[in-house]
């Protein structure tokens, strides 16, 4: 059943269901390919490790038809439902609305915005944020949720209100208005190290749509805590990003220091990256084909 249906419908089954799921980030159709094997339902393209795998800053650098290109690869090597990272839309409504429609395109089955600026600024640094109208974000909202061809696309609006430094009833308010607008989930965000920004605001909303949240700061709080406030949909945002970055600064340190290539306990096999690509699929089509 589920494991037939289109990727939209599995993306909408994991946000509208009662029961906390998990998907992680992902930036490439590698690292989307290992989040599948690895067992996750979905995946998060997020904005943050597409840019940083790009060499770029976090802040609309990378163009958004340079991200539909990352996004197609990252669709090509799975099955499970990808949530895009799409950052503020890329401009206003009309923006916005040809993003879904590419997005649909492409296979993508959700896309998130948030109530920012365009350019916006990662939400986890120090400096100011400057939050979008409540009405223009809700029509933006609106307009995406009309122009949508596959009724099961999932858009969430992301509300700043904590990252910006606005509170609890701005956050609501926000919220509130999103929901108004049609939109399918809403992503509430805290860079506090503690769950407190998110738990106030999960205790006054209700459940009046899905929640999603990120936990990267706030990492501590133990899963149990999100299951028991009503989160639908956890995000770990970030984490094969900085595993490869880790990864790969420790072997080219080694590499560059020892001028040989022993002792790399932490590399995969050349044959594991045969694997990882399908040569055997290629392989077979050769004796078809060739
Ligand atoms: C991302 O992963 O790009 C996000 C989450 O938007 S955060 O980096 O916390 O803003
Ligand atoms: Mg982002």
């Amino acid at each position: 059943s589920l494991q037939f249906s289109k990727r939209t419908t599995k993306l909408r089954q994991l946000i509208q269901s009662k029961e906390l799921e998990f998907i992680m980030e992902a930036h490439n159709g590698l690292s989307a390919l290992i989040v599948q094997e690895a067992g996750f339902k979905g995946i998060w393209a997020s904005g943050l490790s597409m840019s940083a795998q790009l060499g770029v800053r976090d802040c609309n650098e990378a163009s958004w038809t340079q991200l539909l290109e990352v996004l197609e690869f990252m669709a090509e090597r799975t099955t499970i439902p990808i949530l895009m990272d799409g950052d503020t839309g890329f401009g206003n409504y009309n923006n916005a609305r040809r993003l879904v429609r590419k997005l649909e395109e492409r296979g993508i089955a959700g896309v998130c915005f948030e109530d920012k600026i365009f350019p916006k600024r990662n939400s986890l640094g120090d400096g100011a944020q400057e939050l979008a109208n409540i009405q223009e974000f809700s029509n933006k909202i609106k307009a995406c949720k009309d122009f949508q061809r596959d009724k099961d696309f999932q858009i969430v609006a992301r509300c700043e209100s904590f990252i910006a430094g606005w509170g609890l009833d701005n956050a609501l308010e926000r919220c509130e208005a999103y929901r108004k607008a049609g939109v399918d989930a809403v992503l509430i965000h805290s860079k506090k190290s503690d769950f407190t920004e998110i738990e106030s605001f999960l205790k006054n909303w209700n459940n009046r749509l899905p929640v999603v949240i990120v936990p990267t700061n706030y990492y501590t709080t133990p899963t149990e805590e999100f299951r028991k406030n009503n989160v639908s949909l956890a995000i770990w945002a970030n984490h094969n990003l900085r595993a490869s970055i880790k990864a790969m600064q420790e072997t080219s340190k080694q590499i560059f220091e020892r001028q040989n290539l022993n002792g790399l306990d932490n590399i995969a096999t050349v044959k594991e990256v045969f694997r990882l690509q399908n040569e055997k699929g290629l392989e077979v089509d050769d004796k078809k084909y060739l």
